[in-house]
């Protein structure tokens, strides 16, 4: 009898359709040596206020949120699972590979995670009258923070003419350097196996509501197993169905999270990885050659990127876009720093008061 090959016990597991490979099983090796009794892994597929849904190696399942020093697991978060008594326990968080965050503008906290462990976020929008550029590249921005490759969608293909569909392909694309623009008619299936084969991994279905992710997160899945809402007639704007972020596998290896319409996104200030830059890296790169190294591109002699815009190798509206992030994520920035400096000068308060209570003074 052979025995199997150490390396494709992972492609193997039962949770390797939802993205279980050999990465998480070293990540979980170190939990096997820190708990003696029984535990598996698992993935988050949704979290509630208190509990999570789970996919385990035995199927669904649903456990208590554990409170404490865990970072919070949200949607794709892969967590370990211990065994030993009846309920299963939510032991840890393995650490994450991407995290797609927005800031809090409440202001409450600094950042939302959206999900975790993205492999590819896909930004879908759906061009009307006009591709909605500044929020596309709001969102490749976000989607480039997670450390995930972002991709854009141009759903709804079949409300437009052929010169309309160019052109709104045309103008994306510049306003989307490093990322992919696929068009797609989900509705009549058009373009869904090209943007399929672009896709890698768990991807995350990001953009303004009534875009047509969940519709197309079914046309991807072959069945029609998230809820879509007919657009309101009258302002054309799509009803909010989906209200939940939720994790699911697609039959032939991809793993879609469905996200509800983010009415705001917010810049954070960092995420794993840079955002404008990448975001704006046709920019970035014109501004390598301005004559001043802190050139702010308004009207400093020898700056490249005014003269690319004169030249008409970008337009004014991309450099503005690129400002306007900036500024936001310098204000959110600030806003955190503030904010911790505000809870640092807290805890030494606290420190002292602590103090003076234990020591009598003379
Ligand atoms: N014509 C057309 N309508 C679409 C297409 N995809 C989605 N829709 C419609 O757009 C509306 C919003 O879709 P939905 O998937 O719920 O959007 P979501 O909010 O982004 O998840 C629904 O009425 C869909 O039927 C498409 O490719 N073509
Ligand atoms: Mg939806
Ligand atoms: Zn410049």
């Amino acid at each position: 009898m052979t025995v199997p090959a150490q390396e494709t016990s992972a492609a193997q597991h039962p949770l390797a359709p939802y993205g279980w490979d050999e990465g998480w099983e070293l990540a979980l090796a170190r939990h096997h040596r820190e708990h003696p009794g029984p535990l598996v892994p698992a993935r988050v597929t949704r979290a509630h206020r208190g509990a999570l849904d789970v996919r385990t190696p035995l199927g669904p399942q649903r456990v208590a949120a554990a409170r404490g020093a865990l970072p919070e697991p949200t949607t794709g978060d892969w967590v370990v699972l211990g065994l030993a008594g009846g309920e299963p326990r939510l032991l840890a968080v393995l650490p994450r590979r991407t995290a797609v965050t927005r800031a809090d503008v409440s202001g409450r906290s600094d950042e939302q995670v959206l999900a975790a462990n993205v492999d590819t976020v896909a930004v879908v929008v759906a061009p009307a009258r006009r591709a909605p550029l500044g929020r596309v590249e709001r969102f490749l921005a976000l989607a480039w923070a997670s450390g995930a490759q972002p991709v854009v969608v141009l759903t709804k293909t079949d409300l437009l003419s052929g010169p309309e569909l160019a052109e709104a392909l045309a103008e994306v694309e510049a306003a989307a350097p490093g990322a992919g623009v696929h068009a797609v008619s989900a509705e009549r299936g058009a373009g869904v196996e090209d943007l399929r084969a672009a896709l890698r991994g768990t991807v995350a279905l990001v953009g303004p509501s009534g875009a047509g992710k969940s519709t197309l997160a079914n046309a991807l899945l072959g069945e029609d197993r998230l809820a879509t809402a007919a657009v309101r007639s009258g302002d054309g704007k799509g009803r909010h169905t989906t209200v939940h972020r939720e994790l699911l596998a697609v039959p032939g290896g991809l793993v879609l999270v469905d996200t509800p319409g983010l009415r705001s996104v917010g810049l954070g200030a960092e995420g794993p990885a840079p955002s404008v830059e990448r975001a704006f890296a046709d920019v970035e790169d014109l501004a390598v050659d301005c004559r001043f190294s802190d050139c702010t591109h308004a009207c400093e002699p020898g700056c490249a990127v005014l003269a690319a815009i004169d030249a008409g190798v970008i337009g004014r509206r991309r450099l503005e876009s690129y400002r306007k992030l900036e500024r936001e994520r310098e204000f959110f920035a600030a806003r955190t720093d503030a904010r911790l400096r505000a809870e640092r000068a807290g805890r030494w308060k606290a420190i002292a008061r602590q103090q003076r209570a234990v020591r009598p003074r003379p």
